[in-house]
């Protein structure tokens, strides 16, 4: 009950264009109400954070490639991708006051975004794609992130050479306007090799920032008892930065 009245609030507050709704005047006042000056003062800076450049229709890339996992190998990822993911389900949970469980369906009817973006993958080669979802924030505000939270985690499905892919990033990327779960690639529900059905774009980072096959977002004071202890999959497989900002 908590959950679907949480969600009904959000979608009745959030019906503008996605780049508006930190100035509806619903969303200030629920800033204001923040106690918490650490949180409070990181969402401030993500709203003044540079965007990322947005590009026209003209400049898509013909192919967007799959790169790392192009699938997650298992019989229920076969089934779900089979039949549309009915079952599929996006957890929001850790340091949060109301944990949620999202169906793509729950995912569709919330305020949507589209950007054009740019990817860069440090292995060289770039695409441009245009991405639709629901901004991170919505999801993070519906749930109500705590103040011990610093960084949020996306847990995804797949493994990638014998270990779970996972990243993270800080509370600044993590309300950045441009930081949104997607679940469409250039109009169309997004293809098995790009992340079928949610993936993360976080687009002032590298590629291996955006993880694909996403089951869950959790808020966590410290990810050093998480996998590895980096902070992504890259970070403890190969020693990649945690920080790949672009
Ligand atoms: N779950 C998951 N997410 C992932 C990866 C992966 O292997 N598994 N690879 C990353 C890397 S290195 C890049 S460049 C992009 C590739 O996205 P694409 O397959 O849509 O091109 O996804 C990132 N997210
Ligand atoms: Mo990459």
């Amino acid at each position: 009950m908590k959950r679907r009245a949480a969600l009904a609030g959000l979608a009745a507050l959030f019906t503008g264009a996605c780049s508006k709704v930190a100035d509806t005047s619903a969303a200030k006042s629920l800033f204001k109400t923040a106690e918490d000056w650490h949180l409070k003062m990181h969402r401030a800076l993500a709203g003044e954070q540079a965007l990322a450049p947005e590009y026209s229709h003209a400049d898509l890339s013909p192919s967007f490639r799959g790169n790392g996992s192009v699938t997650v190998d298992t019989d229920q990822y076969r089934q779900e991708l089979a039949s549309g993911f009915p079952n599929w389900q996006l957890e929001v949970r850790g340091l949060v006051k109301n944990p949620l469980a999202l169906s793509i369906e729950n995912i569709r009817r919330l305020p949507q975004c589209t950007q054009i973006t740019r990817h860069d993958c440090v292995e060289g080669w770039s695409a441009i794609g245009e991405w639709t979802g629901v901004q991170l924030s919505v999801l993070l505000d519906a749930a109500g992130v705590l103040p011990q939270a610093n960084f949020i985690v996306f847990r995804c499905a797949d493994t990638l050479a014998g270990a779970r892919y996972y990243e993270s990033v800080d509370i600044v990327d993590a309300y950045h306007p441009q930081t949104i779960v997607a679940h469409m690639l250039n109009g169309e529900p997004l293809p098995e090799k790009n992340g079928a059905p949610l993936r993360m774009r976080v687009e002032r980072q590298l590629g291996y920032k955006h993880p694909k096959y996403l089951t869950a977002i959790e808020a966590v004071a410290s990810f050093d008892d998480i996998e590895g202890g980096n902070g992504g999959f890259w970070e403890d497989q190969y020693g990649y930065q945690w920080y790949a900002g672009i």
